[in-house]
């Protein structure tokens, strides 16, 4: 058995889990922050059999959209310890989904 985690978009995530549940997945969903943009994303938890892995990395490629974000950049103040001003926004694609796939040692649903 693995476990799926995959970092998605607010937007995609309803219709990610709708999806996965239509297919028969169980699914877990967090309402997580990224690092990098301080912005809310989602994660999903999702338990499958090993030969199911490749049905749902497919779902999740075709549900999850990259799209671009303007990421306001901090710098340090030069000789001002602790200080910040705002650099020039960047702009990021993010997404479409960022998946880790991990062996489960065991499974217990009591
Ligand atoms: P964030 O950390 O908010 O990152 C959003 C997007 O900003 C990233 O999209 C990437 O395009 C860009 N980005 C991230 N760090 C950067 C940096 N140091 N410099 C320039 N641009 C940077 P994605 O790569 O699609 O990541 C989407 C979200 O997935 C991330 O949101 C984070 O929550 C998660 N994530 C990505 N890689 C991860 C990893 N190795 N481990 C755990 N979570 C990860």
């Amino acid at each position: 058995m693995k476990l799926v985690i995959a970092i998605v978009q607010d937007e995609d995530a309803s219709r990610l889990v709708n999806k996965l549940m239509g297919e028969g997945f169980g699914a877990t969903k967090l309402a997580t922050t990224g690092g990098f943009l301080r912005s809310g994303n989602t994660t999903l938890l999702t338990g499958v059999e090993d030969d199911k892995v490749p049905l749902v990395m497919e779902i999740i490629e075709k549900t999850c959209k990259s799209r671009k974000q303007m990421a306001p950049v901090h710098t340090p103040m030069t000789g001002s310890a602790g200080m910040y001003v705002p650099a020039y926004p960047v702009q990021v694609t993010v997404g479409g989904a960022i998946v880790f796939v991990l062996d489960v040692e065991q499974f217990h649903k009591f």
